[in-house]
């Protein structure tokens, strides 16, 4: 009989299927006349235990595949950020913002590392900027609660964010597992010749992944530079002489002005204007 699983694990040499009733895992085979087609951590496959393994026969189509780490089908992802060690950067911030929206993905934003702030006035100036533009936040260190947390675990949901940010430390405490921590992995930075494995762990009725951080994020590396304004959300709820405005050189910008009236962060928009690489005078930030 067929079953229908999740493929859990992936390195460059082998892979990993969790059956979604049993949630038994199984090491997985890719028969043959499969091989063209890639299999990744997060791929809804189709198959039969066949004695200790399981043989996949079909792999699932995929609602979207990151690529850095290769995840298919994530529902929803933290954002960490350290408010400091690394500092908070909020360019990093805003382009991976950019990307989790492209790939339809739910970003939550997670303020970590908040006891090594003399004063919360900074963390409640940017937790502020992004509930704004409707973002779900969280502020936490490694000596809070860790329950909280838990109610945004939805779907296959992965751990985003630069190196240090405490990304291992924060998905150790929920899975009451060590996962590698403390440790920068310089072999990752020299980006594609280097293949990492995939874990998702098994958590509620829901998987999660600990992914590598990485310290610069391009959201023009992902899609085209006239789309990234789609990806700021609030943007959206101006509207300009142009439907296709870019809010960079076109007349009548509604964006512009709403930046201009504060009723869009100015930090935001001088973040989009960097990604855009763009100059504009009146900019109030
Ligand atoms: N002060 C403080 N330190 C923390 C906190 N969370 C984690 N750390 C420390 O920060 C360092 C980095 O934590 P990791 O969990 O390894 O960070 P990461 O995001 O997984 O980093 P990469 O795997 O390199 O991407 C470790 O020494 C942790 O002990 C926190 O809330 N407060
Ligand atoms: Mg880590
Ligand atoms: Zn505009």
């Amino acid at each position: 009989m067929s079953a229908k699983g999740l493929v859990t694990y992936r390195s460059a040499a082998a892979s990993k299927v969790t059956l979604l009733d049993s949630l038994q895992t199984y090491p997985s085979i890719l028969p043959k006349k499969l091989k063209k087609h890639k299999l990744y951590a997060g791929d809804y496959v189709s198959g039969q235990v066949v004695g200790d393994q399981f043989v996949i026969e079909n792999i699932e189509e995929r609602k979207n595949l990151l690529v850095r780490p290769p995840v298919a089908n994530v529902d929803s992802v933290f954002v960490v950020m350290a408010m400091r060690e690394p500092d908070f950067d909020s360019y990093l911030l805003d382009n991976f913002l950019a990307v989790f929206e492209y790939y339809a993905i739910e970003p939550i934003i997670v303020f970590n590392k908040i006891d090594l702030l003399d004063s919360p006035d900074i963390l409640h100036h940017w937790q502020k900027i992004y509930e704004d533009v409707g973002y779900k936040t969280l502020a936490m260190s490694i000596n809070d609660d860790i329950e909280p947390l838990k109610a945004f675990i939805n779907g296959i949901t992965i751990v985003a964010g630069p190196s240090g940010a405490g990304k291992s430390t924060m998905l150790s405490r929920l899975l009451g597992i060590e996962l590698k921590t403390g440790e920068v992995n310089h072999k990752l930075k020299r980006g594609r010749h280097t293949t990492t494995a995939i874990t998702l762990y098994p958590f509620d009725s829901s998987f999660v992944a600990d992914t590598p951080g990485f310290s610069k994020v391009e959201a023009t590396f992902f899609m085209e530079s006239k789309e990234v304004h789609r990806y700021f959300k609030e943007f959206s709820r101006f509207s300009c002489k142009y439907p296709d405005c870019t809010h960079t050189t076109e007349p009548e910008c509604g964006v512009k002005e709403a930046v201009l009236n504060g009723k869009i962060a100015c930090e935001r928009f001088k973040n989009y204007l960097k990604i855009m690489r763009y100059y504009w005078e009146e900019l109030p930030c």
